[in-house]
């Protein structure tokens, strides 16, 4: 039999759904790829691989074929550190926060825009539950994205605010979507395509931190032009392949700045001369970025 390509969907207990042209295939890893498993994350939901078809649905997975881009983070302890592969090949980022609750931490979403710019990904910031708030705060941090250069869309899973402009940015795209639990990810897939009827779920008020609703990452494909998957909230986004020398070039905003430091490296922290901190103190970079800045080297990665 000759080996078929197909798209990894879903994976759950060493089992990979694999949607090929002729079919869905529920897949195990063959020999070799099997015991390289355990070593990294080597498939994750966005993968193409080479699969042996068996009977009845079944298959084989013989190859991972190589990625143009991933989604990933370092796992938090007890596990050990390696890449854990969200997402494969996706284009785009959509980062999805809430306007009301849980609480926007502005720390958590430089965070994920940090990964972004590691991967080289596109980040499109969604703040959805509008429809909640009339602050002026949340108007504030979106006014302070855009100035940055990201793209802000203020969307209401449940009034349908933003929800087309924010549609028409996902045609012909693999798109993640990514943010903590609780802010309505599920929710904004369920506004565009009910038809997915994907689980939601009250947040819990323990913490503020809501429980997780989407327990696994799912890769849909709701329309022709449309890749979306689906995540659940992570609780901690660590880091990887992101040094604290390298952090200052991933915001964006700093670069322009770096040049005027009187050391090199700096660690833009508490450096005579550093061009970074002096633009933060004129305002030329917001306080809320570099306190994200310092925060991240203080807490590590
Ligand atoms: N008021 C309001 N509530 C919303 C909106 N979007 C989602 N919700 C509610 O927020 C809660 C969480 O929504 P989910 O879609 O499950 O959130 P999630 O981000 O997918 O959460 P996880 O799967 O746990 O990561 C649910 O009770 C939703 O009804 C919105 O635009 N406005
Ligand atoms: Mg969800
Ligand atoms: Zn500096």
């Amino acid at each position: 039999m000759e080996a078929i390509q197909g798209l990894v969907i879903r994976t759950h207990g060493g089992h990979y759904y694999v949607q090929a042209e002729q079919g869905l295939f529920d897949c195990t890893l063959r020999g070799k790829l099997k015991h390289e498993r355990s070593a990294s994350d080597i498939i994750a939901i966005g993968d193409q691989v080479m699969l042996l078809p068996e009977a009845g649905g079944h298959g084989a997975i013989t190859r991972v074929l190589p990625r143009k881009s991933a989604f990933s983070r370092c796992p938090p302890p007890p596990r050990r550190p390696m890449e854990q592969v969200i997402v494969a090949n996706p284009d785009q980022v959509l980062i999805v926060f809430a306007a009301s609750s849980p609480p926007l931490n502005p720390l958590m979403l430089d965070r994920y825009l940090v990964v972004c710019e590691a991967a080289r990904l596109k980040a499109l910031i969604a703040i959805n539950k509008m429809d909640e708030t009339d602050d002026d705060t949340i108007e504030e941090l979106m006014a302070l994205y855009r100035q940055i250069g990201y793209a802000v869309w203020p969307v209401s899973a449940v009034s349908g605010q933003g929800l087309a402009e924010l549609h028409a940015q996902l045609r012909d795209k693999l798109t993640v979507v990514v943010g903590p639990s609780g802010v309505g990810k599920s929710s904004l897939l369920n506004a565009w395509w009910p038809e997915l009827n994907l689980n939601t779920g009250e947040i819990s008020t323990y913490h503020d931190r809501g429980k997780h609703t989407t327990v696994v990452a799912e890769l849909l494909h709701p329309e022709p032009p449309v890749y979306i998957a689906d995540t659940p909230g992570l609780r901690q986004l660590r880091f990887w392949h992101v040094s604290p020398a390298s952090l200052a070039q991933l915001f964006i905003e700093f670069e322009p700045w770096i040049g005027d430091c009187q050391f090199e490296p700096c660690s833009h922290i508490t450096e005579p001369g550093c061009g970074v901190r002096a633009a933060a103190e004129r305002g030329d970079i917001s306080a809320s970025r570099y306190t994200s800045y310092c925060r991240m080297i203080e807490l590590g990665f």
